[in-house]
């Protein structure tokens, strides 16, 4: 019989012991699930994951799903048969089903996002579009898939597994998912990103069943799309709304594009508006923003830039490259140098000296040995110095290749300096602008921060530290951004500043943060005896307890007496079969 095992310990104690005011169960939560734990089955591993968020309830948990209809490369997972959207609550062998999971998670969590992407639907399983696994409606061929980028292509399969499971019977009543979420990343930027938006806008409207129409739609994207996001994630006008104009930049952006001609099309068919609107509905109800603090090594002129996340390195580490190991910043600190970024605030120590010359109201800089990512007219540059800042005012906006092809730039904007300096300086290292006109007073409700406990290389991640460094920042970051004035404000709408809602950050991932935050063992069944750590106590455990016989092993002391003896054996014995 299945269950949920009881609460894990791992949380109990650090929940008392760090910032009174965060704990873990406050953040909305991923779990991308990218790395398969061990041995461990896909039914094993959401008993996991479900008796972790009985113990710690995530606000609202994202989840990746992975390729319904694929019965996996190797056929050692069962996905096909996990994921099926039209199983009880458990399979044939009595294993847990994903409906099984949802139903048992539901009194606990009350807002699951699946999540999609790339790799959700392979197009190399055949028959493609293979619909075997829900019965093969909508099919892959019905709902125009070309206008959907072709790594996309199969969204419409996708939605047919997602109509079989929201009107499966057993989760009636029981169903935590609130939401269907996209990562495009790979499908073809911006445009891309519109089409798929607007497709399920689309299906949305015109074909969805009742429980995929109240679905929110969400996506994940790149703080450098907070232009495409501002756009996303505002109402839009419907032909109801009369005086009303299809946002003037994603329109500006559909005409610009070939890739979403079928829907520009659309729009002018029906004079500015999408014909199947009828609400003011934004087209993502939900946009999760990756404030990753990456910090690329070493930035060459005329190679291809990356995130320039800084805001939580070392404040002298202008290249990136200072540390062997990344040390771990002051929260007040970091939430400073965020809130900057966010104001556009130039708070980055730049590399090398720049020099400014003006001639006939333009103004060339030019770099030694500088990182100048003059990014879509919004970024700001002060020269550090006396004679600085030039420019205090006005939007610098790179006016050739970007990224810049060589240290040197020609700008535009006020100048309020004459030439001949050669300082440092200091920029803002990603250009930001959460503000009118296209933002909205609800749109910041919409928006998720989201940050990273990720511990790699010489990036400042949150995984670098520990929770209670994660929640300093949040802590000061928050205080921060509730300022509405106009000059202070990181979120401005129609009616003016807005400040940043309390519960509208989110962590990436699950596993990142049992890994790196010393929480539990990830996607680990812990049961009495066993010492394989793969949810079954058998022969493997005996084996596994012989081979360190006399030994103190930890997996192999199932009585917890520090050496591994007979009585580690009667607990096998005792615990024989399923966890
Ligand atoms: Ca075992
Ligand atoms: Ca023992």
């Amino acid at each position: 019989m299945l269950r949920f095992r009881t609460a894990m310990l791992f949380l109990l104690g650090l929940t008392s012991s760090v910032c009174a005011q965060y704990t873990l169960t406050d953040f909305i939560l991923w779990d991308y699930r990218d790395t398969s734990p061990g041995t461990i089955t896909l039914p094993k591993y959401h008993e996991w994951l479900g008796s972790y968020c009985q113990g710690n309830p995530p606000p609202r948990l994202i989840l990746y799903i992975t390729d319904p209809c694929n019965p996996d490369p190797d056929s050692t997972q069962g996905w096909l048969k996990f994921y099926d959207p039209t199983a009880g609550v458990t399979d044939a062998d009595g294993n847990l089903t994903f409906v099984g999971f949802l139903k048992q998670l539901q009194p606990h969590v009350s807002d699951v996002e699946l999540l999609i992407d790339l790799t959700s639907f392979s197009a190399s399983v055949t028959p493609n579009p293979s619909n075997s696994c829900w019965g093969g409606s909508p099919s892959g061929s019905s709902l125009e898939p070309a206008w959907l980028p072709s790594a996309f292509s199969r969204l419409p399969n996708t939605m047919g597994w997602l109509e079989a499971l929201m009107q499966n019977v057993h989760l009636q009543n029981a169903n935590p998912v609130q939401a269907f979420a996209l990562d495009p990343e790979g499908s073809g930027g911006a445009p891309e990103y519109i089409n798929i938006m607007l497709w399920l806008d689309k299906y949305k409207a015109t074909t969805a069943s009742p429980q995929v129409q109240a679905l929110d739609i969400s996506m994940t994207l790149a703080f450098e799309a907070h232009n495409l996001v501002k756009n996303c994630v505002a109402e839009l006008p419907t032909p109801l709304a009369s005086g009303s104009n299809w946002p003037a930049s994603l329109w500006a952006n559909m005409q610009a594009n070939s890739g979403v001609a079928n829907y520009y099309a659309q729009i002018q068919q029906g004079n500015g508006f999408l014909p199947w609107r009828t609400t003011t509905d934004s087209l993502l109800q939900r946009a999760y923003l990756q404030v990753y603090s990456a910090c690329i090594a070493q930035r060459t002129p005329g190679s291809e830039t990356s995130e320039f996340w800084r805001f939580a390195a070392t404040s002298s580490d202008c290249d990136c490259n200072e540390t062997a190991t990344y040390t771990v910043q002051s929260g007040a600190s970091v939430a400073s140098n965020l809130v900057d970024v966010m104001q556009r605030t130039p708070a980055a120590c730049g590399k090398g000296t720049i020099e400014a010359s003006v001639s006939n109201q333009a103004v060339t800089l030019s770099g030694t040995n500088s990182i100048m990512p003059f990014m879509e007219g919004y970024t700001r540059l002060f020269l550090d110095g006396s004679s600085g800042p030039i420019p205090s005012s006005g939007v610098w906006k790179y006016m050739a290749s970007d990224p810049p092809v060589a240290d040197t730039a020609h700008v535009t904007g006020q100048i309020e300096s004459s030439a001949g300096h050669s300082l440092p300086y200091t920029y803002t290292e990603i250009s930001i602008d959460f503000r009118a006109p296209e933002m909205t007073d609800n749109s910041p409700d919409r928006i998720i921060l989201m940050f990273s406990a990720e511990k790699n290389g010489l990036l400042p991640f949150f995984g670098w530290g520990t929770p209670s460094d994660f929640y300093s920042f949040i802590t000061n970051f928050y205080a921060s951004t509730q300022a509405t004035t106009d000059a202070t404000t990181v979120y401005m709408g129609g009616s003016g500043g807005l400040p940043v809602p309390h519960n509208r950050f989110g962590l990436y991932d699950l596993k990142q943060l049992c890994d790196n935050w010393g929480i539990g063992q990830y996607g680990t069944v812990i049961c009495p005896g066993d010492g394989t750590l793969d949810g079954i106590v058998n022969l493997a455990d005996i084996l596994h307890a012989i081979s360190f016989w006399g030994t103190s092993e930890q997996t192999a002391d199932h009585n917890g007496d520090g050496i591994i003896g007979v009585q580690d054996l009667l607990v096998i014995v005792h615990s024989w079969g399923d966890c």
